[in-house]
């Protein structure tokens, strides 16, 4: 799915602001009272985007569950109307219907995605009434998974799990935006690179809507034209290509045609593959280092905040690092693009958290049980399929996107497990036209059994491990010892193993001579720690910290206001371990670390 853009042919209008909205009394007033169709009874003010939780001093509002509504007025003039009109949500979680002068123009189940309907046959000139109806529940069918639970108290709550807050409301922009009648519905762009000659061939492919020819051309980014292509589908060759690298981005801008229309797309140009245990950008090993991040601010959420995007990407370069994966969710458009802009590498992980009801049982919140029983374990199979469609669709022509990420510590030794990921990573290999890396995110230990998830169906091992922390807790020694005969079993299989999570909770301010666990000197020994024994590793391609920054999470006695695994606060002040990951990263090279 194209992001919304301006050209010669495409007039956008963000719809951000201050919305009218209202949580319900009791489950379904919303539709009993058709409060789609005319102005909200009594109203409070929201913040589009942003997640509604924090927005106000309420506590009724921040635990809500269940379905509120948002509505605006949108002024139309005339000429928009005499063009196809699209109207475009970034991503309203979890799930959404949204109402057009009172129609239904579209229903949307997955909170992390873009969604979209042409809506030129319910708009009209002058005031347009926008209704969102938004539901934040989520069980055993949704991404991520959690529970609806009776508490004592008598209140329906989200069981989470996973361990997030689970920020709801509109957290991407609402955008309008207009196409000629006969339109560009989607552009993929793939490029093969000739290292030797320097060159590379784009091939296209524009599906369009209606009567008219395509072609591409494609810029440098000093604007000069560097290659055409005649009709909907075709190559183009560039000479003396510069390719996309990290930390060293290079965008060409390919613009397509379609009768009167025209759409730009920003296009790095770079090669991904694995080659053993290495892992190859541009055929050169490349050494990830990094976060696992989340889409966390005060007092936004988990809505779009674009300042810290910003400011998150310069403390990343700022310390050396050259990564993020999108844990535990597909991160805004808008950041993508930043992330393509800046040179960062991507694991792009989709929503699939949670699918662990072993794990959750004990820790999060939900019911434990078999993970993949028919009757009793999770119903997500056809919409984790649903999701990796939209992901691709929206992902594919990112240069930064490096690697899927299909889940994110699921159950994978539970009964069931290779039946339910091994149809998913054949749909991501055939979803993706550049055919990148496919991964797992894996807690559990390597077993002995025969179809082992994590191990033959990734490219890539990816490990979240906690050796000092949730096991050996305060033991550096024996974590280490225990580490390393962990990693002695997943590297003898030949594939690049990347360290997903690693961390320690540390409460920024807390400070004690003989390391204990967290103050800021315990979390810099167990980096020091962890980090020596990944250097023992040539299988080990890379390390990304658990978690870039505080986060707000469920309450729970293993949390102190939020996840404090940050190697910043939440307000983004590096605490102790964020300048020794600088120095560290800072002296380790992007590339060809490990030969
Ligand atoms: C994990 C999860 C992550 C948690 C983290 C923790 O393994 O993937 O979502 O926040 O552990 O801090 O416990």
């Amino acid at each position: 799915m194209l992001y919304p853009v301006m050209t010669k042919s495409r007039m956008l209008f963000d719809l951000s602001g201050i919305w009218a909205f209202r949580m319900e009394d009791e489950e379904g007033q919303g539709e009993r009272e058709g409060w789609a169709g005319k102005p909200l009874p009594q109203p409070m003010t929201m913040a589009v985007p942003a997640s509604y939780n924090d927005m106000k001093a309420c506590a009724k509002l921040r635990d809500y569950h269940g379905v509120v509504y948002y509505q605006t007025t949108v002024r139309l003039a005339r000429t928009m109307l005499e063009e196809r009109l699209v109207l475009r949500c970034g991503a309203v979680t979890h799930h959404a219907k949204v109402y057009l002068n009172g129609s239904l123009v579209m229903a949307h189940r997955g909170g992390f995605l873009p969604f979209e309907a042409e809506v030129s046959g319910f708009a009209k000139e002058g005031d347009n009434l926008l209704t969102i109806a938004v539901d934040n529940r989520i069980d055993h069918s949704t991404l991520p998974v959690g529970e609806q639970k009776v508490t004592p108290a008598g209140e329906k709550v989200n069981a989470t799990n996973f361990d997030f807050f689970n920020y709801a409301g509109i957290n991407r922009p609402v955008k309008l935006y207009t196409t000629p009648q006969d339109f560009i519905a989607d552009l993929t762009v793939t490029a093969d690179v000739d290292f030797e000659s320097g060159s590379a061939v784009l091939h296209y492919a524009i599906t369009a809507l209606g009567e008219g020819e395509g072609r591409i051309a494609v810029y440098d980014e000093a604007g000069s034209l560097v290659g055409q292509g005649e009709g909907k589908t075709g190559d183009v060759t560039i000479e003396k290509v510069r390719l996309w690298q990290p930390m060293d981005a290079y965008l060409y801008e390919v613009r397509a045609y379609f009768g009167m229309d025209e759409y730009i797309l920003p296009y790095g140009i770079r090669t991904v593959r694995v080659d053993g245990t290495r892992f190859l950008i541009n055929e050169r090993p490349f050494y990830f280092k990094g976060y696992g991040k989340h889409e966390d601010t005060y007092p936004n959420g988990r809505g779009f905040n674009e300042a810290m995007n910003v400011k998150d990407l310069a403390l990343l370069k700022w310390q050396g690092a050259n990564s993020f994966r999108t844990s535990h969710y597909p991160y805004s458009e808008e950041m993508m693009r930043l992330c393509d802009r800046e040179g960062i590498v991507v694991i792009d992980e989709c929503p699939a958290v949670g699918l662990n009801l072993r794990m959750g049982g004990g820790f999060f919140g939900a019911t434990p049980g078999a993970t993949f029983a028919p009757e009793t374990g999770i119903r997500t199979g056809e919409h984790h399929q649903d999701v990796l469609r939209e992901l691709a669709a929206r992902d594919k022509n990112f240069a930064c996107v490096v690697m899927w990420s299909i889940a994110n510590e699921p159950d994978s030794n539970g009964e069931g497990a290779w039946e339910y990921f091994a149809p998913l990573f054949a749909l991501m290999r055939e979803l993706d036209p550049q055919h990148r890396p496919c991964t797992l995110v894996n807690c559990q230990m390597l077993t002995d059994a025969e179809m082992e998830v994590s191990l033959k169906l990734p490219d890539v091992i990816c490990l979240n491990r906690y050796y000092g922390w949730y096991y050996c807790s305060g033991d550096l020694e024996s974590a280490e010892k225990e580490l390393r005969a962990e990693l002695e079993k997943w590297a003898a299989y030949g594939k690049p193993i990347v360290f997903t999570e690693f961390g320690a909770d540390t409460v920024a301010g807390l400070h004690d001579a003989t390391p204990v666990m967290f103050t800021e000197e315990f979390q810099v020994d167990y980096y020091e720690m962890n980090t020596r024994v990944f250097d023992d590793f040539p299988a080990v391609q890379g390390e990304q910290v658990w978690n870039f920054a505080d986060f707000a999470t469920s309450q729970g006695v293993v949390r102190v206001q939020g996840n404090k695994k940050g190697l910043f606060t939440r307000d983004r002040k590096p605490k102790m371990a964020a300048h020794f990951m600088r120095r560290r990263w800072l002296a380790i090279p992007d590339f060809d670390y490990k030969k």
